[in-house]
């Protein structure tokens, strides 16, 4: 009872300080509290941890880069956006996390992502600090002129901040390849160098094979792992996705090569849903669609006519077995928790960064579905990022075999941390607890090693 009473104390002391310390950060906030509510009873019972103040630390970034991002637009005028880097946490490595362009950007998100990051990165057993930058810039119709022009000037300032040994930017929602493309150039330029600073290059320039697949495949390695302590697999399953970008793409592949049917896919207007699963030949379509014509999902129904297009609507009402979320934060809510439990869902396997809201997340947890949070199944993105910045070191490449057996093991591994932490006596496995304290105290030895710093 004791130790309960402690737990709480720590819980809401450090929460009212992380609330008045960053006003009206609320998706910081919710990633903060998350984490707080998982590790306090392991902090309670290590009071030196309490004392060298290693949570308050971690949640306190080491930096923050905020920059202008001044540009021209293909009609001459000049546009101002804002830039960022938050350099949350280096005790294990140099920071490492992806970099976002999308309207919606501000510093609360950058700063849950880079926080979420740290325990991720610590989580792949690789040795990643904890980072995450962007811009407000809409990526959204602009030309392929304007995005190469908006990201040299994004470079122009960032560059001075990152390195091999420093700082490792990767893509995230509204960066890819191609944007990654136009990053490293403008990064080669300006220090004279060709380095491994950015991850997920081109495979001909740098980039590990897989690295684009890693992040969807990842998280249906370790849906496979989540299952297979029931004695279950994707074959047969229907699986509800959302999003249609990198992640969703891949997940899908894997989902699909896995036996399963894919049943939905979406954007931030909606969703299609097709009855008969998205097979191969549909997927390429997609591929296709978003990739090369920057298409929107809507008109996959122009050309599947027996598909459905759900506007304004996200694909959570869908029956369906295995859920996963590979949009964005936030995009799945308790209402739509309770009617994906209603439906039958017993899986829910996280590929965006927080998707679920506490709300959803104890829903799952109080029906004792399979659920697991973003920095645990969506790992294998900067995992294999990790990996490519290890093939950069040793200048040569794996073939693509390699990496995704490297990535099948490194899911697998996580997989196993979250049981060994997460594992109830009732035998539930709470993988955010496991995901969570797991990837703590890697970083908290790593920093009481380090000193006050
Ligand atoms: P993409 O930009 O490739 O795709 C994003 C997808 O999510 C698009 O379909 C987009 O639709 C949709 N989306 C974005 N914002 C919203 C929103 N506010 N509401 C509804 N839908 C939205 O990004 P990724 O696939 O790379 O990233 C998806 C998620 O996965 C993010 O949470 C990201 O942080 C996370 N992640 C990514 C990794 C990676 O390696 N890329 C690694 C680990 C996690 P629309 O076109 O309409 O914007
Ligand atoms: O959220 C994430 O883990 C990413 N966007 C990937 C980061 C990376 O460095 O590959």
């Amino acid at each position: 009872m004791e130790n309960n009473r402690m737990v709480e104390e720590y819980v809401n002391s450090f929460m009212d300080e992380i609330i008045t310390r960053n006003p009206g950060e609320a998706e910081f906030h919710q990633a903060v509290r998350e984490v707080v509510e998982s590790v306090a009873p392991y902090i309670v019972k290590h009071p030196h941890l309490m004392k060298m103040k290693v949570l308050e630390r971690i949640a306190e970034p080491e930096k923050i880069i905020m920059f202008r991002v001044p540009w021209v637009n293909d009609k001459g005028e000049v546009v101002i956006n804002k830039g960022y880097r938050v350099q949350q946490n280096s005790a294990i490595g140099p920071y490492k996390g992806g970099i976002r362009f999308h309207a919606s950007v501000n510093l609360s998100i950058l700063k849950f992502l880079a926080f979420e990051q740290t325990f991720k990165n610590s989580l792949t057993t690789l040795p990643m600090g904890g980072g995450k930058g962007g811009s407000d810039f809409n990526p959204k119709g602009k030309s392929e002129m304007e995005v190469m022009r908006f990201c040299q000037a994004f470079m122009m300032e960032l560059q001075r901040h990152i390195g091999a040994n420093t700082d490792v930017p990767a893509g995230d929602i509204g960066v890819g390849g191609r944007e990654v493309g136009y990053m490293f150039g403008t990064y080669k330029k300006l220090r004279n160098e060709f380095t491994g600073t950015l991850t997920g290059k081109g495979i001909d320039w740098g980039g590990s094979p897989m690295r684009p697949e890693a992040t969807g495949y990842g998280a249906c390695y370790f849906a496979e792992a989540m299952l297979a302590t029931r004695g279950d697999s994707f074959a047969g399953k229907t699986v509800a996705i959302s999003g249609s970008g990198n992640v969703a793409q891949y997940a899908a592949k894997k989902a699909i090569q896995l036996g399963a049917k894919v049943v939905t896919m979406s954007d931030s207007n909606g969703y299609i849903y097709d009855p008969e699963g998205i097979d191969m030949e549909k997927w390429e379509y997609i591929y296709e669609l978003k990739n090369i014509y920057r298409g929107r999902i809507s008109e996959y129904v122009e050309h599947y006519p027996h598909a459905q297009y759900v506007a304004n609507e996200r694909p959570w009402s869908v029956k369906c077995d295995i859920a996963m979320p590979c949009a964005t934060q936030n995009e799945l809510n308790g209402e739509e928790a309770k009617k994906l439990l209603a439906n039958g869902c017993m899986c829910v396997t996280e590929g965006a960064n927080m998707p679920s809201t506490p709300e959803a997340i104890q829903a799952f947890q109080e029906a004792k579905i399979l659920y697991s949070p973003g920095k645990a199944s969506n790992a294998g993105g900067v995992a294999t990022s990790g990996l490519e910045m290890t093939q950069n070191s040793m200048r040569l490449s794996w073939t693509p075999q390699e990496v995704d057996e490297r990535l099948r093991r490194i899911m697998n591994d996580i997989h196993a941390a979250c049981i060994k932490y997460g594992k109830r006596e009732d035998g539930y496995i709470d993988y955010v607890k496991g995901a969570n304290i797991a990837g703590f105290i890697k970083v908290a030895n790593a920093m009481v090693a380090q000193g006050v710093i």
